[in-house]
């Protein structure tokens, strides 16, 4: 059959395929920890118009891997724009598949899993990488409730685990506007409550953050610095949507 010169049709189609696809950690921590898996990742998208005149885009997104896939999370968004006599339609999609909950994190009920490494000292990049590898990251605060499950784990072990010990935030461009290791603003995480004192940016280089011991509350300290570190299995990885 020959359409009629009026019906135009436009067939595209995008497979991206990845081989041993390598999840980076996030980049504004430098090179960070990469873990490896077999995974393939197809996606394919195709426009047409049909008889009627309507435009319809699909798009089939196809992800196998050996990883569970319980508890993964789909966010959509979208915007339709006009700039100089343009029209956009724009979607932004991420499916989220969280790791493993690692068998010796203790959970919190409604507030996450924690891990305390008291036992050997790291630096800052050392201590998310190690959280990385366990499929957690360096514990972000973002409640009074989770400060104190915070303080209370740290009391548990005060002396082993030294004054400070490193937590997911650090001052981002060296300007005192820390952000977490995702990028949010430190204002913006729920919890934003320093140590009497801090950060005072002893020395001049203390970039990265710490919780205090005694107080369960926030300081700056340097990212070369060796301490102790918490480790978090978030509850609902939701600040991952922030990466996209
Ligand atoms: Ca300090």
């Amino acid at each position: 059959m020959v359409p009629p010169n009026d019906f135009k049709v436009m067939f595209f189609w995008i497979i991206l395929l990845f081989r041993k696809l390598a999840l980076s950690q996030p980049s504004c921590l430098g090179s960070g920890d990469f873990s490896k898996e077999n995974k393939t990742l197809e996606l394919s998208i195709m426009g047409h118009r049909n008889q009627s005149g309507h435009w319809t885009t699909q798009f089939l997104l196809n992800e196998e891997s050996q990883q569970s896939h319980q508890n993964w999370k789909l966010d959509l968004k979208h915007t339709n724009n006009q700039y100089g006599g343009v029209n956009s339609f724009h979607i932004k999609g991420a499916v989220i598949l969280p790791p493993q909950i690692p068998h010796d994190y203790e959970l919190f009920p409604g507030i996450g899993y924690y891990k305390f490494h008291y036992g050997s000292k790291v630096t800052f990049q050392e201590a998310s990488s190690t959280c990385n590898r366990e499929g957690g990251h360096l514990a972000i605060i973002n409640s009074l409730q989770e400060s104190q499950v915070i303080k209370n784990i740290y009391a548990r072990h005060s002396e082993a685990g030294g004054p400070w010990s490193f937590i997911g935030f650090y001052d981002q461009n060296k300007a005192r506007d820390f952000v977490t290791i995702y990028g949010q603003p430190l204002k913006e995480t729920g919890f934003l409550t320093w140590h009497t004192g801090e950060p005072n940016n002893w020395g001049g280089k203390q970039f990265c953050g710490c919780v205090i011991r005694d107080s369960g509350l926030l300081a700056d300290v340097g990212c070369e610095d060796k301490l102790s570190f918490f480790c978090e299995y978030d509850l609902s990885w939701g600040s991952l949507w922030n990466n996209i």
